[in-house]
């Protein structure tokens, strides 16, 4: 979406000219899942996918919100805004706008705003639809009511509104990775102290892309199987006597082995070694370069397979293909359950394995993924 078509949009909403426009990008994580949440290490970067946001304040104090995919306008008074108030898509921004108010102490100059949202990151995709949503709305409202919050801050407003209003226990990464990209760069992320790294990829000058498998099958994290594996890290962290896995070391497991139960054993392996993995991908990628970083790519795939069991058929037959057809490695991204695979390819092999991919789902019966590539792009901010 353009700029202009935003503003044409705000228009027609609203019946007056917005004000101010504002962006966010959607995300892959590179390396890095089920960890966030663990206060362990992850490594996504944001995508050339991006929510756009015209917003124009108001004298009252009045919130609107509308997008291309609810164009009714959904209207709550700031005084009555709060988590149990807020239902369905508009949950996402206006549960912003409520934690905006938790993490700042109400402080800055709130008034009601009028906002139209427009998005081209795929929903249900395992993209962070939400968490561009989410942080286009942070930035707006923190120019806009002027808060002077940063980044940090921002990221833990938006995963407090998914967290409350939202009704969904994500962890932080989504949200970190939209308001921390940069363009090439992925972000690095220490979830417990939340001390982030800019780390550049080098994909495009080592003839890489990322290409993204959306295999069409949706995942909900409100309800299921997100919240389950949660609790089973909990559960394990409890049981070992630690605050969070984080605390968990390799060297831990074989122990951690004679405590758990065996599947709650699985789900700690995978995130103490999934952390391990997001360590041992910053230094091959600074050491050796994109190339390298391949087998770790897969092994977080077959973690997440057999340890941690949130991949499906279709994740695991996108990965398999783009790994048989030559990809530098590839691996399912995001909370799992369905959303989307990701393969490294050499630029010359895209074709050759994104025709793979579609030829192995027709084979196997299943509906047409959508592939297509994306870059590491510049996290949110205003842009007019
Ligand atoms: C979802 C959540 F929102 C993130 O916080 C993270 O836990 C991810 O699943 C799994 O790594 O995207």
């Amino acid at each position: 979406m353009t700029d202009s078509s935003i503003l044409t949009r705000f228009r027609d909403a609203y019946g007056r000219t917005a004000t101010g426009v504002w962006s966010a990008p959607g995300r892959v994580n590179l390396i890095g899942e089920h960890t966030d949440y663990n206060l362990g290490f992850v490594f996504p970067f944001a995508i050339n996918r991006r929510t756009v946001l015209a917003l124009a304040p108001r004298e009252d104090r009045t919130l609107r919100v509308a997008s291309s995919f609810s164009p009714d306008p959904v209207s709550i008074s700031l005084n009555d805004l709060s988590p149990d108030r807020l239902h369905g898509w508009s949950a996402y921004p206006l549960g912003v706008a409520w934690a905006l108010g938790q993490v700042s102490q109400l402080r800055g100059v709130r008034t009601g705003v009028d906002v139209y949202i427009d998005s081209n990151v795929p929903i249900g995709a395992g993209l962070s639809s939400s968490a561009a949503i989410e942080s286009a709305m942070a930035v707006a409202l923190n120019d806009v009511w002027r808060l002077d919050l940063d980044r940090r801050t921002l990221a833990k407003a938006g995963q407090l509104a998914e967290n409350r209003a939202v009704g969904a226990p994500t962890g932080i990464m989504d949200q970190s990775a939209s308001l921390l990209g940069r363009t090439d760069s992925g972000v690095f992320l220490d979830c417990r102290s939340l001390a982030a790294e800019v780390i550049p990829l080098g994909f495009e000058d080592a003839g890489l892309e990322v290409l993204v498998m959306d295999t069409h099958v949706s995942h909900a994290h409100a309800t299921g199987g997100y919240a389950a594996r949660r609790a089973s890290c909990e559960a394990g962290a409890r049981a070992l006597k630690a605050d969070s896995l984080r605390d968990v070391q390799l060297s831990d497991l074989p122990e951690a082995e004679e405590v758990l139960d065996e599947e709650t054993f699985r789900r700690v392996r995978h995130v103490v070694t999934e952390n391990q993995r997001v360590l041992d991908t910053v230094r091959t990628l600074r050491e050796k370069g994109p190339h390298a970083i391949g087998p770790l790519l897969d092994a977080s795939h077959v973690s997440m397979r057999d340890d941690f069991e949130i991949s499906s058929p279709e994740l695991d037959l996108a990965v398999s293909t783009a790994q048989a057809s030559g990809a530098v490695g590839a691996r399912m991204t995001g909370g799992g359950f369905g959303g989307a695979a990701i393969a490294l390819v050499d630029r010359a092999d895209t074709q050759s394995v994104r025709d793979a991919v579609a030829a192995s789902f027709a084979e196997a019966g299943y509906r047409a993924p959508d592939t297509f590539t994306v870059r590491a792009a510049q996290g949110a901010g205003r842009e007019q």
